[in-house]
């Protein structure tokens, strides 16, 4: 971790909180820091923002390039900016599994600026695992065991048109026509930002592991997949107007709570691209 001029207080369990600093107004040095930051934690929340679609625009394109996702339907007027929308009527939410967003991309995004809109009363909070910690705390037969493996990943099964969300009440999100090839990536990678090894399978978008069946890889990955979501690596962020999250995701996984029916929940995504992923 590097010397930083932001004020960073560590979330247990996974992320940090990045006080006294408004996201519209960062110096070049700070969005630096900010993209370190990001890249050792994993998450940064940032409370009391009031960026307008322009300035989350802004924002995230000083960090990274815009990666558009290619599911989500866009906020009007914003083509690069997906809407995650849940209304009072629909009982399905988006994100509602633990997952890392595009892992099924040759090069997943990097990571996601998310804006929190439209909050219900109560509930919808996300919660978020540091897949460092999962990493680094297996024990050491299982990390031999992972050790050079690769892992199949994919998407059709969730956003296909017979998909998981074309079975549902968002089936807006479920894409005739583009479907993606499965992809590959080791399942411990070297965080291209950081440098340190980490997890990298979800339980929503990995398959199998390369040369296995999904039945033989199923025992390995359930037993990583509950190591990795233990209470003492994950956080619940509970998002209040002017909440914003910024997450990583080579490092973190995270499950949006599907907790408040009745009630219309909107957050507006952008997508950070990213790179292929190297193994460790
Ligand atoms: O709505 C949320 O809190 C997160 C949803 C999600 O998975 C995402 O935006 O990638
Ligand atoms: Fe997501």
């Amino acid at each position: 971790m590097i010397e930083t001029r932001l004020r960073i207080e560590p979330i247990q369990g996974c992320g940090a909180l990045v006080k006294d600093v408004d996201l519209a107004r960062l110096g070049d040095a700070e969005v630096g820091d900010l993209r370190q930051a990001l890249f050792d934690h994993g998450l940064l929340v940032f409370r009391e923002q009031s960026l307008t679609p322009e300035q989350h625009i802004a924002l995230a394109e000083r960090i990274a390039p815009i990666d558009v996702n290619r599911f989500f339907p866009a906020a009007p007027g914003y083509p690069v900016i997906a809407k995650v929308e849940k209304t009072a009527q629909q009982t399905t939410n988006i994100g509602g599994g633990w997952h890392t967003d595009h892992s099924y991309d040759a090069e997943p995004a990097m990571g996601s600026v998310l804006v929190a809109r439209d909050l219900p009363p109560a509930g919808g909070d996300t919660l978020f695992a540091d897949l460092y910690a999962a990493y680094d705390t297996l024990d050491a037969e299982t990390k031999a065991e992972i050790a050079g493996l690769r892992a199949v990943h994919g998407s059709d099964h969730v956003f296909g048109e017979k998909g998981a969300y074309a079975q549902t009440d968002q089936p807006e999100l479920a894409k005739g026509g583009v479907e993606t090839p499965e992809t590959v990536h080791p399942v411990v990678i070297t965080h291209p930002g950081s440098g340190k090894s980490v997890l990298y399978v979800n339980p929503s978008f990995t398959l199998r592991f390369e040369g296995r069946t999904r039945e033989e890889s199923l025992p390995l990955l359930m037993k990583l997949y509950a190591h990795a979501i233990d209470q003492s690596r994950v956080s619940t962020l509970v998002w209040a107007p002017g909440t914003v999250a910024i997450w990583d995701n080579r490092c973190t996984w995270h499950f949006a709570r599907n907790d408040y029916h009745g009630h219309y929940r909107l957050m507006h995504r952008i997508t950070l691209a990213g790179c292929a992923l190297e193994a460790a």
